[in-house]
């Protein structure tokens, strides 16, 4: 099949880049967004989101004129569905934008259109929540029009690579749903195309991040583990995985993001009777804040008025997203319990949290404080060097939550330096 017009709903993250990558391919792109200020933005030339790469390629899509944008879709050869699908409070999957998009799309729909859902989504959601809204225009999914579910799995940091490189599923509701899939994404992507069925594809997608949360949670809890029997758990996680079938992956402060701290919940809320484990690791998870925290008021002895600087806000190294940081949750912990806590976030220096003073550098931030703790290992946060923090810094106590901070040069420097996951033996 060949593809001269596609409509993107859906500008965030995963939509623009999309949007632009098509467009640099020559297919005539308009990229649709409910938020009237990211149109906005988009159309003075700007962009909204900070990902290495991006501008430039949104700004070659824009002056080619092969991209446009606007608030409502429509008649085109494809569509994309790239919106949200946030958990709500009682962590169940949250579809009212997939549902919005969808009724949005149901009226330019034509005979040999193509629909392909982006979104991270529950099980079967392609087949049953997508299909019977956009045969609404009469029209039968598979039959008069294709369908088809692709996820994105694309690393925030590195999205315009693996945009492109990464292996691309794409699982339709029929065969020739999947093969008009493969028609469209084949525009753009270098890596391999894998047809399989709708909600394999769902299932696949939801899988990989689930495997990579559970193997955080078992990190975490060897971590605590390791403080209880005075093990260093880093040196430990090192040895094991020489083993040739073992790959552990990291403790640290939690699991943030709008991927990985969610996307299991997808799995549980679809059966809660088969899934005990992937619940769990999910809990252990969310409860690692808590736990960094309490370490971190035991090894003080207490919290109340003690001047703490915490360094790095966001969910991950190398970016200014704060979703569902646990950095933050750690930082909310600590100032709730008393702490007068200074906080500094290099990619996003505005960023605040409630009851702490928000530092625009990092001298700012340990100027006069008693203790520093590290939340995130950007790299800059991971080469402060300690005599210069000693120079500024009131005390000498110092807690590195993510493994990385030099452990000799700090104690050189005179800290007393704590380290997750590293447990004390007596004698
Ligand atoms: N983390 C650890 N220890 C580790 C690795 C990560 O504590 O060893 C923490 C990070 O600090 C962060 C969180 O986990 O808070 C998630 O970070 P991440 O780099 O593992 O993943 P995301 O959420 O940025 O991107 C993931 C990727 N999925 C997988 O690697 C299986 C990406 O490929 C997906 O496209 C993305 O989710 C998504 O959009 O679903």
């Amino acid at each position: 099949m060949e593809f001269n017009s596609l409509c993107v709903l859906g500008l965030g993250y995963i939509g623009l880049p999309t949007a632009s990558s098509f467009a640099t391919q020559g297919l005539r792109v308009l990229g649709v967004d409910v938020n009237p200020d990211i149109v906005e933005t988009l159309r003075n030339g700007d962009v909204h989101i900070q990902e290495p790469g991006l501008r430039t390629l949104v700004q070659a899509a824009i002056r080619s004129g092969n991209l446009r944008v606007g608030a409502h879709p429509e008649p085109c050869d494809a569509y994309i569905i790239a919106v949200p699908t946030p958990i709500q409070e009682d962590q169940r999957a949250d579809l009212s934008f997939v549902v919005a998009a969808s009724q949005a799309i149901t009226p330019h729909l034509r005979r040999g259109s193509l629909v392909v859902l982006e979104s991270t989504s529950p099980p079967r959601t392609t087949e049953g929540v997508v299909a019977p809204i956009l045969e609404k225009s009469g029209l039968r999914a598979g039959t008069d029009f294709h369908l088809a579910y692709s996820p994105e799995r694309v690393l925030p940091g590195q999205i315009l690579r693996e945009l492109i490189e990464n292996a691309r599923v794409i699982g339709g509701v029929t065969r020739t749903s999947a093969e008009a899939g493969r028609d469209l994404y084949g525009v753009f992507v270098k890596g391999e195309i894998i047809l399989t069925d709708a909600t394999t594809a769902e299932m696949v997608k939801l899988m990989e991040n689930t495997y990579r949360d559970v193997n955080i949670a078992v990190a975490n809890e060897f971590a605590r583990l390791a403080e209880r029997f005075g093990v260093d758990v880093w040196e430990a996680i090192e040895l094991a995985n020489r083993h040739p079938r073992v790959s552990i992956l990291r403790p640290g402060p939690g699991v943030g993001g709008h991927c990985i701290s969610v996307d299991p919940w997808f799995l549980v809320e679809a059966a809660p009777d088969l899934t005990p484990l992937i619940r769990t690791a999910r809990q252990v998870n969310d409860g690692q804040p808590q736990h960094v925290a309490s370490s971190i008021e035991e090894a003080l002895r207490g919290l109340k008025g003690r001047r703490l600087s915490a360094l790095g806000l966001s969910y991950k190294a190398e970016v200014d997203d704060l979703r569902e940081s646990p950095a933050l949750e750690v930082c909310r912990l600590l100032a709730a319990r008393g702490a007068a806590l200074a906080t500094y976030e290099p990619f996003a220096p505005t960023a605040t949290v409630q009851g702490a003073r928000t530092a625009a550098t990092l001298e700012e931030a340990l100027r006069g404080a008693e203790a520093v703790i590290l939340l995130v290992d950007h790299k800059s946060l991971r080469g402060i060097e300690p005599d210069a923090a000693a120079r500024w810094m009131a005390g000498r106590f110092a807690f590195d939550t993510r493994g990385v901070w030099d452990r000799a040069a700090w104690k050189r420097a005179g800290f007393d330096l704590h380290v997750l996951g590293t447990g004390q033996r007596d004698g």
